[in-house]
């Protein structure tokens, strides 16, 4: 019996990465990931963290009798999951009246958009229901394909990458039933409407429409069934995608958005208007003057949009200036009038995609109720060339870092204080320098940036480097092709700064990072509003405050290859993310001064057939129930600590030597061994 049971735990590992026999080592750790990816075991726990290995295919573990297994059932009583850490999270938020976050991070492509919708079917399907209900939790559900169609697009990375980050509460009734929900949507990636790198696709509702819209809906808007012919839909050269069915796809965005509530073709007229404006081109008069060529997009453009077609054509090759106090509008030249379209598609799109969420959001009948929150950011991202966009996204990765490192530490610290025990601080990597070079008033890289898209005169995107490099070059986690003594770093652009983030190196190149930030549209303006970065910073800062309110579960995600194909373990990849996500150091910290800890009355049904005294039943108070348990067990003094409600295990051999007990004892009782293996996976 003993036997089997390590036979089984060397093929599958430990569920439970504090009951590694050698925590610190890396290698270590690498194999309990290995040996479980290899039989499909993607889920392991740091304590109560999940960590999920994306594994590239389908699997089934997420059918409603996996849902059920997990309902109401103590995290360790059952295989780690990610429904374990939602029903935690439900169950959390209904006995203690807290509310609760799940924060999901991980790189590009790791899992994180695919775990978030695994909790919302988890508790769509599990939670009570009554009619109302049903249509809420219907609108909850469909909500994901329909953003994911406006917000996610094909990228290097990920097939399905989410070009903005979503925060969604979902609201409970007092009942326990979802009745409400509510969705803050961060800095969508405009750019990519207008232009896509090599191998990448414009998001993802364009596709659709033209490959599954109906003849008639595709006529009525002017549009052709190919994707080749639309100038803002071949840029990456990737009209195809073998993982993706723009055909099917349009179905299931149709109905979700008849669902949601969107009856008529409002949102498809500007789709379709963002393409024709795409295809506008220009000519060039003798005097440098821009002047339109195609006619029929205008056409098309005055009647989807409803405006005057001479007015839009002023509008697209001319710009309003004030001189003397007057307004004129002054003729652009084509390169110009190309941006001004360009930003105008940009401009329609992002309004068009913000203008769905709170569309979607009233469609959710907001309601005051206990709430658990679900975030779902774009993953950190470092491309051959990475520019403004990759800067935010990578900026959110590192506040998120920040807040998984203060409140693992922080709870962690207060659990041990909370129970009246004593531990020493383990040493981590904070990686609040990085925050504060990226966000610091005054002299932070957002606020210089602010700067210089105020300075009148000839700011540009390289005065902007140049006073990076005057105010921050000192700075320990960045640098420039200049070097300190006056000579140059030659794998170094001259047009790049290089962070050195929590998750890795990144050479962001300053182009265009002026223009995005000032969002040419608003140049008039920009005087009195504060810029785009420094607006994200704002509402990264108050995301972390509504984090910060409620009681956070966190899902760790790992990507496995960057072939994303099935059953390929890259171990340099996967260490190296092992690495920034912290969790050996995680590990270490849960690890520091007790590996396990379980509440006295858990703890005590387990285990209470091991000792004569407390068992069938123990009648007087728990901690003494425990305390003579363990002392009849043989634990000494040094191998645990009695807290408040829980016992503390300093080592897991303790704990496998009980569980080995256990298992000897069912045994001779006749009971099964299921349980037991159960329990390891
Ligand atoms: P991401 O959200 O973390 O990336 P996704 O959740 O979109 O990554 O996952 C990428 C792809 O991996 C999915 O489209 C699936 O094909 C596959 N996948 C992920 N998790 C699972 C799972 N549990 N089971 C099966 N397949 C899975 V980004 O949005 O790019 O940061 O911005
Ligand atoms: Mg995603």
């Amino acid at each position: 019996m003993m036997e089997s049971a390590l036979t089984a735990r060397d093929r599958v590992g430990v569920q439970d990465f504090v009951l590694l026999e050698n925590h610190t080592s890396e290698v270590a750790f690498i194999e309990n990931l290995r040996k479980r990816f290899k039989e499909n075991l993607i889920y392991t726990y740091i304590g109560s963290v999940l960590v999920s290995m994306n594994p590239y295919k389908d699997l089934e573990i997420y059918t409603k009798q996996h849902m059920d297994r997990y309902r109401g059932v103590n995290f360790y009583e059952v295989s780690p999951h990610i429904y374990a850490v939602a029903d935690n999270a439900y169950r959390s938020m209904r006995t203690e009246r807290r509310d609760q976050c799940i924060l999901i991070s991980g790189e590009s492509g790791a899992g994180k958009t695919e775990a978030s919708k695994k909790v919302l079917q988890y508790y769509a399907i599990t939670c009570p229901a009554s009619e109302h209900v049903q249509t809420v939790k219907d609108r909850l559900l469909q909500s994901n394909p329909v953003l994911e169609a406006f917000g996610n697009a094909k990228t290097l990375r990920n097939d399905n990458s989410s070009r903005f980050g979503k925060y969604m509460d979902i609201q409970f009734d007092f009942k326990g039933a979802p009745v409400g929900g509510h969705i803050i949507n961060y800095l969508l990636e405009k750019s990519r409407v207008v232009h896509q790198s090599h191998g990448e696709r414009n998001f993802h509702i364009f596709y659709q429409l033209i490959e599954g819209g109906e003849d008639d809906l595709l006529r009525r808007l002017g549009l052709e069934k190919n994707a080749q012919q639309y100038q803002y839909l071949v840029k990456g050269n990737c009209p195809k995608v073998s993982s993706i069915n723009d055909r099917n796809d349009w179905k299931i965005v149709r109905k979700a958005l008849s669902v949601i509530g969107f009856t008529d073709d409002e949102l498809l007229n500007i789709i379709a208007s963002v393409l024709h404006l795409g295809n506008v081109q220009y000519g060039g008069e003798d005097s440098g003057s821009a002047y339109i060529t195609t006619e029929t997009q205008i056409k098309y453009l005055a009647r989807l949009l409803g405006v005057d077609g001479t007015v839009l054509k002023e509008a697209l090759t001319h710009k309003k200036i004030i001189a003397k106090g007057e307004e004129l509008m002054s003729p652009l030249n084509q390169e110009q009038a190309a941006s001004a379209r360009d930003a105008l598609s940009k401009a329609i799109y992002g309004r068009t995609f913000t203008w769905l969420v709170n569309k979607i959001n009233g469609s959710l009948a907001f309601k005051n109720a206990s709430v658990i929150g679900l975030l779902d950011i774009y993953g950190f991202e470092v491309f051959q060339n990475n520019s403004f966009e990759q800067f935010c996204i990578n900026y959110c990765n590192e506040k998120l870092q920040q807040l998984f490192i203060e409140l693992t530490l922080k709870s962690e610290q207060e659990e041990y204080e909370a129970e009246g025990i004593t531990w020493e601080p383990v040493q981590y990597f904070n990686n609040k320098i990085i925050c504060d070079l990226v966000e610091e008033k005054f002299k932070g890289i957002i606020s210089i940036l602010d700067e210089e898209c105020l300075r009148p005169g000839d700011a540009s995107d390289i005065t902007f480097l140049e006073k990076l490099e005057n105010t921050v070059g000192g700075h320990a986690h960045f640098l420039t092709h200049k070097l300190a003594d006056g000579k140059t770093r030659k794998v170094m652009g001259r047009e790049e700064f290089r962070l050195i983030h929590y998750a890795g190196e990144v050479n962001y190149n300053v182009n265009g990072f002026l223009d995005k930030n000032n969002d040419l549209l608003f140049r008039n303006l920009k005087e009195v509003r504060a810029q785009a970065a420094t607006q994200f910073k704002n509402s990264l800062a108050k995301l972390m405050e509504i984090l910060m309110s409620k009681e956070p579960s966190y899902v760790r995600c790992i990507k496995p290859n960057d072939a994303k194909q099935a059953g390929r373990f890259d171990e340099v990849l996967i260490r190296h993310q092992v690495k920034y996500l912290g969790l050996m150091e995680n590990l270490r910290v849960r690890r520091a001064g007790f590996a396990y800890r379980r509440r006295y009355e858990t703890f005590l049904q387990r285990y209470k057939s091991l000792c004569p005294d407390t068992w069938p039943n123990w009648d007087g108070r728990l901690v003494d129930g425990v305390s003579t348990l363990v002392k009849h067990l043989g634990y000494k003094p040094e191998e645990y600590k009695l807290g408040r409600t829980k016992i503390f295990i300093r080592f897991p051999k303790t704990l496998f030597a009980t569980e080995d007990a256990l298992e000897v004892r069912k045994h001779s009782l006749g009971m099964s061994y299921s349980q037991k293996t159960k329990y390891r996976k």
